[in-house]
């Protein structure tokens, strides 16, 4: 368990633009946002307070790929997301104090899909720089779906879009790779302009990660109006029968096969 990042991960971190910390959280923490994602799966679909977005998997059921927006009706998550050490040492990687900008919890169940090459930068709406925390809740790795980033390429701001805001394939596939394998506890820090996309999982087991994003409390709280935003234009795409019904996000990134209500 740890409860700061030395110097010598923070200049990895300027490198790379990602960054593992083994064992953050302790076996006793873990415990507890596990149940608490147990939790949060359990409640029901159709609801306008957290947001729910549903799968069919590889396996062929219907499963639950995200929720989003549930700090506000958990407490235990409240108080891990928005105080405490995760809060201190994303403002120690950003040089001043965070605000969280959003959460969600990704399962990846059996079968779930994956995420094709994206930044997240163009998904996250109203300020530049975000950082993103990745709570590993079960053990992450290639056949289950880990995150493979491509280091250093974070450093030059947006890479060739592409009609669906991910990185055109053909640049996806001339970037170097590598997977971030992470335990239950690890955690895993990424800017918003770094390079990433994972698998499908191919596993009989839920391979469910929480990541939390922030910003620099110094330009504002926009948390309420990231979600505001979001329920508003995926409102925006069912009426008009846009094919972005279908994502899980602004950008088109989520490879499986969403079912909607
Ligand atoms: O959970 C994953 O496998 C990747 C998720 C991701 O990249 C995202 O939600 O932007």
């Amino acid at each position: 368990m740890v409860d700061s990042i030395s110097e010598v991960l923070q200049r990895r971190w300027i490198e790379d633009g990602y960054l593992k910390v083994d064992s953050f959280l302790s076996e006793q923490e873990v415990a507890d946002a596990r149940e608490w994602v147990e939790e949060i799966s359990s409640w029901p679909i159709n609801d306008d307070k957290w947001i729910h977005h549903q799968e069919q998997t590889a396996k062929g059921d219907v499963r639950l790929s995200r929720t989003e927006n549930f700090v506000p009706f958990h407490t235990g998550m409240k108080h891990l997301l928005t105080e405490g050490k995760l809060l201190t040492a994303l403002g120690q990687l950003m040089g001043e104090p965070a605000v969280l900008y959003k959460e969600k919890i990704n399962y990846k169940y059996p079968g779930g899909g994956g995420y094709a090459a994206h930044q997240d930068a163009p998904a996250y709406e109203f300020i530049k720089h975000h950082v993103t925390c990745l709570v590993t809740i079960d053990p992450m790795r290639e056949d289950n779906g880990c995150l493979f980033f491509s280091p250093g390429r974070h450093q030059e701001g947006f890479i060739a879009l592409d009609d669906r805001g991910c990185i055109h394939p053909e640049t996806a596939a001339s970037l170097e790779w590598v997977s971030v394998p992470t335990e239950p506890g690890d955690v895993l820090l990424f800017s918003s302009y770094a390079p990433h996309k994972s698998p499908p999982n191919g596993t009989n087991e839920p391979r469910r990660a929480i990541y939390l994003t922030y910003n620099a409390l110094a330009e504002g709280d926009f948390r309420q109006q990231y979600y505001e935003d979001k329920r508003r234009a995926f409102a925006m795409y069912k009426s008009s029968g846009s094919d972005k019904a279908q994502q899980i996000s602004k950008i088109g990134h989520f490879q499986g096969k969403t079912v909607t209500q």
